[in-house]
């Protein structure tokens, strides 16, 4: 008896998955691959059952004969361990990033002869129906505001994009891309208060108010299902934050950061240059108290950002923050530092870890860029936050094109590095 071997990615069976099922039917007997959560998540498939629940699912199939997991996107090990005869997969993986799975598999099947069965994707309205609610159901409240939790739990860093508008969310949202034989995208989204700031042309200095910042949040929401983590600045009055933290919590938000600084806040990257203060640890204790006696689910994280080596105060004193503010309720601890090295970064982390071993550590390497996110994991760090760098690349090409076109009084010169106009109106989904 030949063996088939499919992998399935999803919650939820359709024409599609049935049709793949029939067609190796013919050939042998079917065995089917979960997907691992892990693997699941760099395909952004979030997944909404557990993976037991899935097994369950495909073996109740009729014409599956096993069910087995397959940890990886790439197909080496299952491979290595099954030889199927042929592997079945649907046509619509010959274009874009899921190529190189593609490749990956003609490569592992001409090592002993085993065939590759493509077979045609099935395009209904039926299968179309199903595959927008997978996708809808994330971005609703309940599954994407737990999705941060879940994540720390699944990912060994959670890799996380800055997004201030619906275009730039997308890009959180969609860009995949291979590297050496893996998938790879980001896992939530930052929005900061210095670009949302910026792409409205104001000052980083609370002066965009937090109904402007939920309406920037509303717009990321409405085509993106990662999960959200706002920079709420210093969180304001805790009288206003209680309500914020109910507020963000309905919306879907998975987490706020607030930083321990009071009275008009600057930029932490003016650093010292700048008049700043920082709020005593009562006070700030005080407000995350309070905001996480105001939340209502188990889900929503208020995360505690300590101001400490920016204003140069010292390790002992960000510290003695940290573990403070973990006592009075955070969820995790956001340590900044605008070196160029990382070094104090890592000092705080190993420290840190060395008494608590389990509340998030959240990192911001716009100044200390040169570390990995897997050094920073190493040293406890679950969270990396890319905090401006899309801001910092768009701004410059677009003032660049302005300039050129005003130098030679037509669009000509500039047309070869702009996105064609096709592309940029197949960006956005149609329903
Ligand atoms: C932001 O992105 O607004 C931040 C991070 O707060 S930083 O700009 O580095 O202070
Ligand atoms: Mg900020």
């Amino acid at each position: 008896m030949k063996t088939v071997y499919t992998v399935f990615c999803t919650d939820v069976i359709h024409d599609g998955h049935l049709n793949v099922i029939e067609a190796a039917h013919k050939y042998g007997k079917v065995i089917i691959g979960a997907l691992s959560d892990e693997a699941l998540i760099r395909y952004n498939k979030f997944p909404t059952k557990s993976l037991e629940e899935r097994i369950k699912l495909y073996e109740s199939l009729d014409g599956v004969d096993q069910v087995i997991v397959q940890n990886s996107i790439m197909y080496d090990d299952i491979v290595t361990k099954l030889h199927p005869d042929y592997i079945v997969h649907g046509d619509n993986w010959k274009e874009g990033p899921e190529s190189a799975i593609r490749e990956n598999v003609v490569n592992l099947l001409s090592e002993y002869g085993g065939k590759l069965i493509e077979v045609k994707y099935t395009y209904n309205p039926a299968v179309k129906k199903i595959d927008d609610q997978l996708k809808e159901k994330l971005a609703m409240p309940e599954y994407r505001r737990k999705r941060l939790r879940q994540l720390i739990q699944m990912c060994p860093v959670v890799k996380t994009i800055e997004a201030h508008s619906g275009l730039t969310g997308l890009i959180a949202e969609k860009t995949v891309v291979e590297n050496n034989g893996k998938l790879d995208q980001f896992d939530a989204m930052w929005v900061s208060s210095l670009c949302d700031s910026t792409a409205k042309g104001k000052p980083d200095i609370e002066l965009v108010d937090m109904s402007s910042r939920l309406r920037t949040i509303d717009d990321i929401m409405e085509v993106t299902t990662k999960p959200i983590i706002l920079d709420g600045d210093t969180g304001g009055l805790t009288e206003h934050f209680v309500y914020n933290v109910r507020t963000l919590e309905r919306m879907g938000v998975s987490a706020v950061i607030i930083e321990d600084k009071t009275g008009l806040k600057k930029n932490s990257l003016f650093g010292t240059e700048v008049q700043q203060t920082q709020a005593t640890i009562e006070e700030f204790s005080a407000k995350i108290t309070a905001g996480k006696q105001a939340q209502l689910t188990d889900d929503f994280m208020i995360i505690a950002r300590i101001e400490s080596l920016i204003l140069e105060r010292g390790m002992d004193d960000a510290l003695n923050r940290a573990f403070a503010f973990v006592k009075a309720g955070a969820d995790g601890i956001m340590i900044h530092s605008r070196k160029k090295e990382p070094d104090e970064i890592l000092e705080f982390c190993d420290k840190f870890r060395e008494s608590d071993k389990k509340t998030p550590i959240v990192v911001v390497p716009s100044s200390f860029n040169t570390i990995t996110e897997e050094e920073l994991a190493q040293h406890g760090v679950n969270i990396v936050i890319y905090a401006n760098q899309l801001t910092r690349s768009a701004f410059p090409a677009m003032q660049q094109t302005a300039k050129d076109i005003l130098k030679y009084h037509r669009a000509k010169e500039v047309d070869d590095r702009l996105m064609p106009i096709k592309q940029i109106i197949t960006l956005i989904d149609e329903l």
